[in-house]
């Protein structure tokens, strides 16, 4: 498999794997990093540089459930602003990635859709990164997805603009309910406890 990191881990048939996908800067590699604090090379964007640029899995060892490895894969974003065909380049990318996975025999086990809860809402670059991704996944396959919020103020007090992001988050579960229950959208707080809670959580959803 492509785009394997420093620590050279190539996905096999039994893990469990977990692709993040989304928007630039929403969060993905820094959710990554949280979830596989030992991994050494993962690129976390600063506020206009593009940030990842390859599929990348990595282990995160910590977050092992029974015998399976957990194995996060960041992807890049596809709209964020690179020139040329660069995006066409990525989609590319991606797809070989993904029928690599499927010859394989490598099992999507679910998808993060990281969003921040910034944003006022989820624009077209939802249908662009998940429509996407649900068109490169293999259609007899069966997966789990949440919608991951990020960005939430540090400590969390209840005040106007905490309760603004309170009504968006409701919002976002009512859109979200075509693709999943309201459990399904979750708050990750940047840290590596949060981290592991979204993924045991993603675990424990049930297939569709
Ligand atoms: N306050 C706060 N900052 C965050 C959070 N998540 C990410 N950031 C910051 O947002 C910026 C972008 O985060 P990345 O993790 O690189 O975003 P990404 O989704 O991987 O972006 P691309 O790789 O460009 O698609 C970085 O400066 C992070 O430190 C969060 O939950 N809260
Ligand atoms: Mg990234």
């Amino acid at each position: 498999m492509g785009g394997s990191s420093s620590k050279g881990v190539k996905p096999k048939a039994g893990d469990v794997i977990i692709l993040l996908i989304g928007p630039p800067g929403a969060g993905k590699s820094t959710f990554l990093k949280e979830a596989a604090p030992e991994a050494k090379d993962v690129k976390i964007g600063c506020t206009l540089a593009v940030g990842t640029e390859a599929v990348q899995p990595v282990e995160a060892p910590k977050l092992k459930l029974s015998k399976s490895r957990v194995i996060l894969v960041d992807t890049p974003a596809l709209n964020s602003g690179r020139t040329g065909n660069v995006e066409v380049d990525i989609l590319n990318h991606m797809q070989k990635w993904m029928s690599q996975a499927k010859n394989a025999n490598l099992k999507i086990t679910g998808l993060l859709y990281f969003h921040k809860i910034t944003d006022t809402r989820l624009n077209e670059s939802f249908s662009l990164h998940y429509g996407t991704l649900q068109a490169l996944l293999p259609s007899d396959d069966t997966h789990r997805a949440m919608l991951v919020t990020t960005m939430w103020p540090h400590p969390e007090v209840a005040d106007a603009r905490y309760q603004k992001y309170v009504n968006r988050e409701e919002a976002l579960q009512q859109r979200w309910q075509s693709i999943g229950p309201p459990d399904s959208v979750v708050r990750f707080r940047k840290t590596h406890v949060s981290a592991k809670e979204v993924v045991h959580g993603l675990l424990t959803l049930s297939n569709r």
